[in-house]
């Protein structure tokens, strides 16, 4: 695969990513029905697998087995599906779009949302408990582990606690960090963490160099999310534009400004960039995904 370039890399991750989830996740003929389809139609066919990249870029650095990636990518993407759901749920941030499509209370209901981000979750945990995803059951423990923390109060689910309560404040600039190192970091970081043990065990300086890539991708991640939905329109984007500013959200354009949130990215992304220095080719996937999270326009 090195040979392609990153855009048919990240089209065969995003391929493969949407075959194992249609197999892992359950059919929508199979009871409760509705709850299936809901977590299917969250689920399937959108977005832009960014975290999936991370976890298959990441493997390449350990040569992880590709059918390991593909459970970790699918557990991870399940995650953040869920998360979605939640978050565009009238008690959150009451949102009608996601993904091009009507969220997933509007096509169904509140009540089989609110189910299907909770099968979700769970379902996560089940297929990083069934299948054997490294080399020892140390190690995947080790990954059970990382993940439960990144989705819990001290990390997602409590970053989307401190956003919420955010809301009509002024905050500081670190304040907002630490609110988006929990709320959309702690699950980046635990892609390409968890990416990398699936495969061989790396030395303790080369899992440091690997945690700072991903913490510096994981704010950079948000900086341009900031930045997309003040410049982005909903038709690229997929959701509604300009809502954190009509909600009185504090982001990093409204707490720097554009120009220094675009700059900002950029440091974060030569950042990124650095701490990878010594991996050579094998971190080839995890720079261009570094680039193309900087880069995107949606
Ligand atoms: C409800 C427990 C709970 C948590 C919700 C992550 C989160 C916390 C909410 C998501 C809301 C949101 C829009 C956050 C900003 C950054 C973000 C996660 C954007 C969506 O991720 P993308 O751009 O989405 O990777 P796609 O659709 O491409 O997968």
């Amino acid at each position: 695969m090195s040979a392609v370039d990153f855009e048919a890399w990240s089209r065969d991750v995003a391929t493969r990513l949407e075959a194992a989830l249609g197999e892992l996740l359950p059919q929508a003929r199979i009871v409760p029905t509705r709850l299936h389809d809901a977590m299917r139609y969250s689920t399937l066919g959108g977005g832009k697998r960014v975290r999936a990249m991370l976890v298959f870029g990441a493997g390449e650095v350990t040569a992880a087995d590709p059918k390991r990636l593909e459970v970790v990518a699918s557990a991870i993407e399940m995650i953040h599906a869920y998360s979605l759901i939640h978050d565009d749920l009238p008690c959150m941030d009451d949102d009608v779009l996601r993904r091009g499509k009507p969220t997933c209370h509007v096509e169904f209901d509140e009540a089989t949302a609110l189910l299907a981000g909770d099968a979700l979750q769970s379902l996560a945990f089940q297929l990083l408990s069934d299948n054997q995803l490294a080399g020892s059951a140390v190690t995947q423990l080790k990954m059970i582990q990382l993940f439960a923390a990144a989705c819990g109060s001290r990390g997602m689910a409590g970053g989307q606690a401190i956003d919420l309560d955010a809301v009509g404040k002024s905050i500081s600039l670190a304040e907002l960090e630490f609110m988006h190192i929990l709320k959309t970091g702690a699950l980046i970081r635990a892609s390409v963490i968890m990416g990398a043990q699936c495969g061989g065990e790396l030395a303790q300086a080369e899992q440091d160099h690997l945690d700072r890539y991903a913490k510096y991708v994981g704010l950079a991640f948000q900086v341009v999310d900031d930045i997309l939905d003040e410049e982005g329109d909903s038709a690229t984007l997929g959701k509604t534009a300009g809502k954190d500013k009509a909600d009185g959200k504090p982001t990093y354009t409204s707490l720097m400004g554009l120009a220094e949130a675009r700059r900002f990215a950029l440091e974060l992304l030569a950042d990124a960039q650095g701490a990878l220095a010594n991996f050579g080719e094998r971190a080839r996937r995890l720079r261009e995904s570094a680039d193309f999270i900087v880069h995107r326009r949606r």
